[in-house]
């Protein structure tokens, strides 16, 4: 045990994040380096990760490009035993990983069990794939002719990732990208790359050859738009903020590559007149406090019928006073800190910003009780009569803050839904099916909850994104992924043995 003073960091049990290129752990060429602090203890250094540069992706690049056809040419079924096998070493370090998860980005025992499961989940998903990646056959015009449309690997895929999911996001995009017989630069974000380096790790153990899978850890600052604009760079597959998607957008744009973007949400839950009120309120604690609110799909508005307005929005403050909050590892708490101090900032900003624009009604400041006093936490806070455009209710605040909108009517509920630049998730509680299917046929986002959890908890098995600025319409996981990661080829077979002209001859 170290004893310590406040401003003594502890490394005891710091982590030491290497790139992975070509089969090998290597440091950065840059010999430069980030501590990662215990976002509920910043004395404690988690992970000392390498703050890679351009030369290292290059180098990534390179091994990627050189895999490609090795990797083309192994049979998908192959190629998806590897990635079943995977999800076998995630399942027995489950444990282990998201202990590394708490301590690494903050996120509650519970919850990063179920970042560590839904890599699982797709792992065991996509290993099925390798033997369907269906493509089909379709009759042709003329005779004695077949017409068959099958999948083709889209090549080197980049996969940008964040740190709000440290696991299951970069499996959402590495497993389907592998399956399909892309090769794969993976930059996870610099905040979570221990656990980045964990999920490699269990590739590299179920055996994936060398240059197929290569992470390099660098700041978006850093690596700058290269991997966006390489020329041996194929495809683009990018979750993070809406200004660095349309960056993405643009630059792949220019070079005519494939770009998906998983970007921002603006989550809201609509509460009817009829709707059963307990279910409805542990929904909207759920979504809007889980993960501390740093979900893409956190739901950061609730829309309330005026019949039952105040009472909501008593009965979410009493849940909200009985939340737990404090480091993740304690399997009681419920709310953990914010990942890091920026957030923390942001989080402090447009609770300002909010005091002008609606009725503070609990929460507001940041949570120091204790040990919290040593990490960033914040009290999960809630603002009640907001406009519908006021900035906190259009805005991505990404934490613990939620805004309350009082509405005459379900057409008038879902119009606020659909009135905010992104179109992520949305839920509606209410007992009368007739209000329920109006609602998912005129709700306006990629994912749709009725009576469920509110905006969180999408499985893996459905298509997972969202419209307007959340995404440029391609779909993550499911067999959107598949979708996503490949590329079609129309092969037309001709056994006639004599030109047979289509359009013309038929
Ligand atoms: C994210 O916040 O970027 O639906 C992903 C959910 C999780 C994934 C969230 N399965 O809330």
């Amino acid at each position: 045990m170290t004893t310590q003073t406040q401003k003594e960091k502890d490394y005891s049990n710091a982590i030491e994040v290497k790139n992975y290129i070509n089969g090998k752990w290597v440091p950065s060429v840059t010999g430069r380096t980030f501590e990662r602090e215990n976002p509920a203890n910043i004395n404690e250094i988690v992970s000392i990760v390498p703050l890679s540069n351009q030369e290292d992706i290059l180098k990534a690049i390179e091994a990627a490009k050189n895999a490609k056809k090795m990797w083309q040419g192994t049979p998908a079924p192959k190629r998806a035993e590897i990635i079943y096998k995977a999800g076998q070493i995630l399942l027995e370090r489950k444990e282990e990983l998201a202990r590394l998860m708490t301590r690494e980005m903050g996120k509650v025992i519970e919850e990063a069990r179920g970042d560590v499961q839904e890599a699982i989940d797709m792992a065991f998903y996509m290993g099925g794939e390798g033997r369907r990646l269906f493509g089909y056959y379709v009759p042709s015009e003329l005779k004695n002719k077949w017409c068959i449309a099958v999948r083709d690997p889209i090549g080197v895929v980049a996969a940008i990732t964040p740190w709000n999911f440290p696991i299951a996001i970069p499996a959402w995009k590495i497993f389907p990208a592998l399956v399909a017989g892309n090769t794969v630069v993976f930059k996870p974000s610099e905040h979570t790359a221990a656990c980045a380096a964990e999920f490699v790790k269990a590739l590299e153990e179920a055996g994936l050859p060398e240059g197929v899978l290569n992470m390099v850890v660098a700041t978006g600052k850093d690596c700058g738009t290269l991997l966006f604009e390489h020329p041996d760079i194929d495809m683009i597959s990018f979750t993070g903020s809406l200004a660095v998607g349309k960056l993405a957008c643009e630059v792949a744009g220019r070079h005519m590559k494939k770009v998906m973007t998983e970007l921002g949400g603006k989550n809201a839950i609509i509460v009817m007149d009829d709707a059963n009120l307990d279910l409805a309120v542990d929904g909207i604690t759920w979504s809007a406090f889980g993960t501390t609110g740093q979900r893409c799909t956190a739901c950061s508005r609730i829309i309330v019928h005026e019949k039952v307005y105040d009472e909501v929005i008593e009965r979410v403050a009493e849940k909200i006073k009985q939340l737990r909050i404090g480091n993740g590892l304690d399997p009681n708490t419920q709310v953990g800190p914010l990942a890091f101090e920026a957030q923390l900032r942001k989080v402090e900003h447009y609770v300002e910003i909010g005091k002008n624009e609606g009725r503070l009604v609990i929460g507001g400041e940041r949570y120091t009780e204790g040990e919290c006093a040593n990490g960033y936490f914040y009290s999960p806070t809630l603002f009640a009569d907001v406009e519908p455009n006021a900035t906190i209710a259009q805005e991505e605040i990404f934490g613990p803050v939620l805004s309350a909108i009082k509405v005459k009517s379900l057409d008038e509920a879902i119009e606020v839904n659909n009135s905010v630049q992104y179109g992520l998730s949305a839920g509606i509680f209410t007992q009368d099916i007739n209000k329920a299917l109006y609602a998912v046929q005129w709700i306006r986002t990629g994912i749709c909850y009725v009576n469920g959890q509110g905006t969180i908890g999408a499985e893996i098995q459905l298509p997972f994104g969202g419209v307007r600025g959340t995404g440029n319409g391609h779909r993550e996981a499911g067999i959107a992924g598949i979708e996503s990661y490949s590329e079609w080829k129309s092969i037309y077979i001709d056994f006639s043995g004599r030109l047979q002209r289509s359009q013309i001859d038929a």
